[in-house]
């Protein structure tokens, strides 16, 4: 599992013969590092994938040949330059071309990093089998920040992460430049994520202190040649615990100039450091609101200090206050709506993909549309929080999509939430394991989140046929099938985990299994009851106008439809509607029986993918196929475990019998 998508293993020997009817020669610059790393990409794919290390050359042609190069590290290529600027700064293109009298193919961009990303393409066309024939690929990334969030301490714990430890061996570096550092930056790379903020949004002011800015600026020398920028989470009170000051007031001229300073240092030993990330005055952390100022304060004095050398502040608009609110959902919006307009420009408001937090289905943030004045950034969680870890086999793909392609309705059709972002941040899933996401299938959700963020309009499922073929084998009779499978799993896991719009029903603290029946802990909005208010007549969570009225929070045609409970979708219904047991749903059935019976097809999915994987065996390695077949029996017992003990529950409170044909939990 190492590999990853880049295992680069032998096609069959037809298919390869035919690729190298084309590219038999590489011509490619080799001056700098990401020069480099494009030419040594080609290389290490076209040796495994067409068994034969191809012929190195930096200038002349013999056909059949790859050229790379931009307009100005290749003459073969400068005659372009019209053609290849207008791809942007990270953009490629890929097409024949006749030069000196033969045909090439040409890898070709504007910038060096778009040569690699070029390359990335090429080879993931071999590794998919694609024909070659009459090439014309035109890419640029619809997103300007694509990046990823670690969640990582400095001790090495992961927050939420289940992949092992993390990857940053913050002991040994900077001496120690382990070479699966680069590994990640070429995995980032080969999606084209351009940036990572190396450490927990729950952040140690330490993390800013001079000896971990050098063990920082180890791993951006490492990663710079593959487009990736290092960012830091910045506590807000890092003035007072690294600086010695009294206050961290943003707007006290101390606090200002340290941030100032602080920034200063940063660029001297990372010259393009991409800016902070952080989480204020949610969950506990320190924030302007500490001082009576807002978040707008907050996020401009760092701003401030950081738009002299070109970095961008990511201001998380995750905040969850220390009183229980009437409706949670809410909070995000009321905090922030208000504040469209007050930030600099080198401000982005970092928004969660919903309103509550990572569910297995939400529906869109309410602040994606109502700040037109501010750029904003979706974050999505890669690592599986309340998605059964890193063992149950759920690919996000789906939901990411969904979350995109949301239209929020606030310029009339159309204005889906991925045309309004700036930027699209995924919570890791990567950790020391040797399979990097704790399991096979994980990966493909790191890989997703990439393909997503260079192509927000790009179809979850064939991104998911890509990414089968890549890492099993480009053959149809197993990519067909593991693609099955991967779409199944998200609503499979909806149904046995929180169907209907249910939401936030996982055990206190962990959030791994079932817990719909706790409450009594330390607050309301601790508890699941608090969000599904089951009671003898119904479930669900009223918020229309007659209840939280969180509805009033999206465009009006948007909140027309949830707020109507014969519009709102029924995958949402219950996140919007307290709604009678007998209620009649769209299959004819009542409610409560719609209920036991979304959990019990929940159940049989899984055993349904169990049974397309056991197919599988003898096409997929003996090694992968055991394990995947063993966490999905895992998964299996589990998503029973969820159906009986959310079956069981709830029927203590509906009072109901079980529908002709359920069986009752054991
Ligand atoms: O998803 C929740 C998690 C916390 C996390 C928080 C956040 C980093 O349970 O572990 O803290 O959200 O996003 O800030």
């Amino acid at each position: 599992g190492y590999a990853l998508w880049m295992r680069y293993a032998p096609l069959q020997p037809a298919l390869a013969a035919d690729y190298r009817t084309h590219l038999g020669e590489v011509v490619s610059p080799d001056q700098t590092p990401t020069q480099r790393a494009a030419r040594e990409e080609l290389v290490r794919g076209l040796s495994g994938l067409l068994g034969r290390a191809p012929r190195m050359n930096t200038a002349a042609i013999a056909a059949p040949a790859v050229v790379l190069g931009t307009p100005q590290s290749s003459v073969l290529i400068a005659p372009l330059r019209k053609e290849i600027e207008a791809l942007g700064d990270e953009g490629y293109l890929l097409r024949h071309a006749h030069i000196d009298g033969h045909t090439v193919l040409l890898v070709a961009a504007p910038q060096d990093i778009g040569v690699l990303y070029g390359v990335f393409h090429l080879l993931r066309l071999l590794q998919t089998g694609a024909s070659l024939d009459a090439l014309e690929v035109r890419e640029s990334p619809r997103l300007r920040l694509r990046l990823l969030n670690h969640w990582d301490n400095l001790d090495g714990y992961v927050e939420r992460g289940y992949a092992g430890r993390s990857l940053w061996d913050w002991q040994t570096l900077p001496e120690w430049r382990d070479p699966r550092y680069t590994d990640y930056a070429r995995a980032n790379a080969s999606l084209g994520i351009n940036g990572t903020v190396l450490n927990n949004v729950n952040a140690s002011a330490q993390s800013l202190a001079p000896d971990y800015l050098a063990k920082a600026a180890a791993l951006a020398d490492i990663f710079r040649p593959y487009g990736i920028r290092v960012y830091l989470s910045a506590r807000f009170s890092a003035p007072i615990e690294l600086g010695g000051l009294t206050t961290a007031d943003p707007l006290d001229p101390a606090v200002q100039r340290w941030w100032r300073d602080k920034a200063d240092e940063i660029y001297t030993r990372i010259p393009d450091f991409g800016g902070f990330l952080v989480k204020a005055n949610s969950e506990g952390q320190p924030g302007p609101q500490d001082y009576g100022r807002s978040h707008a304060d907050g996020a401009n004095l760092l701003a401030a200090a950081l738009a002299p050398h070109g970095g961008v502040v990511m201001w998380r608009a995750f905040v969850y206050a220390h009183d229980v609110p009437a409706d949670r959902a809410t909070q995000a919006y009321t905090e922030f709506v208000g504040l469209d307009g007050a930030f600099l420009p080198n401000v982005i408001v970092q928004v969660k993909n919903g309103p509550i937090d990572f569910q297995p289905r939400e529906p869109f943030h309410p602040l994606f549309g109502a700040m037109p004045r501010t750029p904003l950034m979706m974050e999505v969680q890669i690592t599986k929080e309340y998605l059964g870890f890193a063992t149950h086999l759920v690919y996000l793909g789906p939901l990411y999509e969904e979350a995109l392609q949301s239209d929020t309705r606030v310029r009339g059709e159309g204005a889906t939430v991925a045309q309004l972002l700036t930027g699209i941040a995924g919570v890791a899933n990567i950790g020391n394991d040797r399979t990097w996401s704790g399991s096979h299938f994980d990966q493909a959700n790191w890989y997703a989140f990439g393909r997503l963020a260079w192509n927000p309009r790009h179809p979850s499922r064939d991104i998911a046929a890509d990414w089968a073929a890549m890492t099993f084998t480009p053959s149809p009779e197993v990519v067909q099938p593991i693609v099955e499978m991967m779409m199944d799993s998200r609503e499979a896991a909806v149904n046995y985990m929180t169907p209907l719009g249910l939401h936030h029903l996982m055990a206190r603290g962990h959030h791994y299994g079932p817990g719909p029946w706790v409450d009594g802990g330390p607050r309301a909005d601790w508890t699941s009851v608090y969000y599904h208010r089951a009671d003898r007549h119904g479930i669900g969570f009223d918020r229309t106008a007659h209840g939280s009225n969180a509805v009033g929070q999206y465009s009006p045609e948007v909140a027309a439809e949830y707020e109507d409970l014969a519009r709102a979708p029924e995958p949402l219904l219950l996140w919007f509607h307290h709604v009678p047991w007998d209620h009649r749903m769209a299959s004819g059935r009542p409610l409560w029986d719609e209920l036991v019976g979304r959990y019990t097809q929940g159940v049989r999915q899984v055993q349904g993918m169990q049974a397309t994987w056991a197919g599988l065996q003898g096409r997929v390695d003996a090694q992968r196929h055991v394990q995947v077949a063993a966490f999905l029996s895992l998964q299996r017992r589990e998503a029973q475990w969820w159906r009986d003990a959310s079956v069981a529950y709830f029927q203590s409170v509906s009072g109901r019998p079980l529908p002709a044909g359920e069986t009752a939990p054991p």
